[in-house]
């Protein structure tokens, strides 16, 4: 009998990957978590069977939800992940040599544990820069008193413990949260799934209320949803998409250590484009 993971966004219409075998399987306190070896896209795991990551297209969606905010801050050092617990958001944030410390406040351990073991090329766990903290990101956020230079949000989706990530009080207290020029990235769902513009509507007009600059982007990502992702980028100042941050891009791009797989100066300019359809759900 051929095994599949089999995952549905949209009433019958959905998304199957060939599964060789299933690596992990647990019922944790917070969600199920599930590792499977696929026979195309490497392992993957799902989240209360959603997929969060596979080892092949995980790329896209880390160096988007990192790079985008990190290379359009003027000095990030305290980065804070809410979520995050892959470590493959982590892995990307450190790439940044101005990185001091990264604080990672997953709610699971489970996924980290999982992660380490069937994921291990995602997370870089034994760099000094990160700081791992099993705790509740949303009451973790409301308790920041050493604020942060960029907070991302890397949950799972707007259901079970992640529900709270999309509310306007969580996005209020990143922002009390965060230093002077402070920078928040956030994955907000696939313009796709109708069920969830209400929580992309919800976060979206929350950063507008709340902060100077917001904007949505999109990438990419094959096993997601119908594969169109958005994120927001929110800021207390910098624009994205000014002369100053385009060249401050161009320039970190150019002197920066790794070659990325995704993201771009070019990229980074073009993923705020934003088809007509999509921009209605959020205006
Ligand atoms: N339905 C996909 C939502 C995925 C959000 N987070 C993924 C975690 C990867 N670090």
């Amino acid at each position: 009998m051929s095994l599949t993971y089999d995952e549905f966004y949209n009433g019958r219409t959905g998304l199957t990957v060939g599964v060789n075998k299933i690596l992990f399987s647990e019922e944790t306190p917070y969600q199920k978590v599930e590792v499977y070896e696929t026979d195309t896209w490497g392992n993957l795991m799902t989240i209360d069977g959603m997929v969060m990551l596979s080892e092949r297209d995980e790329f896209v969606y880390h160096e988007m939800l990192s790079h985008v905010g990190l290379f359009a801050h003027p000095d990030p050092r305290r980065v804070l992940i809410i979520g995050g617990g892959d470590g493959g958001t982590a892995r990307e944030v450190m790439r940044h040599s101005s990185v001091q410390q990264v604080d990672m406040v997953e709610i699971d351990e489970a996924v980290v544990r999982a992660s380490k073991e069937f994921l291990p090329e995602v997370g870089d766990w034994n760099n000094p820069k990160l700081n791992v903290l099993f705790e509740d990101g949303i009451q973790f956020v409301k308790d920041i008193d050493d604020p942060y230079d960029v907070i991302i949000i890397d949950g799972s989706d707007p259901v079970g413990p992640a529900e709270g990530l999309f509310e306007s009080n969580f996005m209020q207290a990143c922002y009390d949260g965060l230093s002077e020029n402070g920078v928040l990235t956030a994955q907000t769902e696939s313009p796709w799934v109708s069920d969830y513009h209400p929580s992309m509507k919800k976060v979206f007009s929350a950063l507008e209320d709340i902060y100077e600059v917001s904007k949505m982007y999109l990438a990419y990502i094959p096993l997601y949803p119908a594969g169109m992702w958005s994120f927001s980028f929110a800021s207390k100042g910098a624009d994205p998409l000014s002369n100053e941050t385009l060249s401050r891009v161009e320039e970190r791009f150019n002197n920066f250590d790794t070659e990325l797989k995704y993201y771009n100066p070019e990229v980074h300019r073009g993923c705020f484009a934003l088809p007509n359809f999509v921009r209605d759900i959020i205006d």
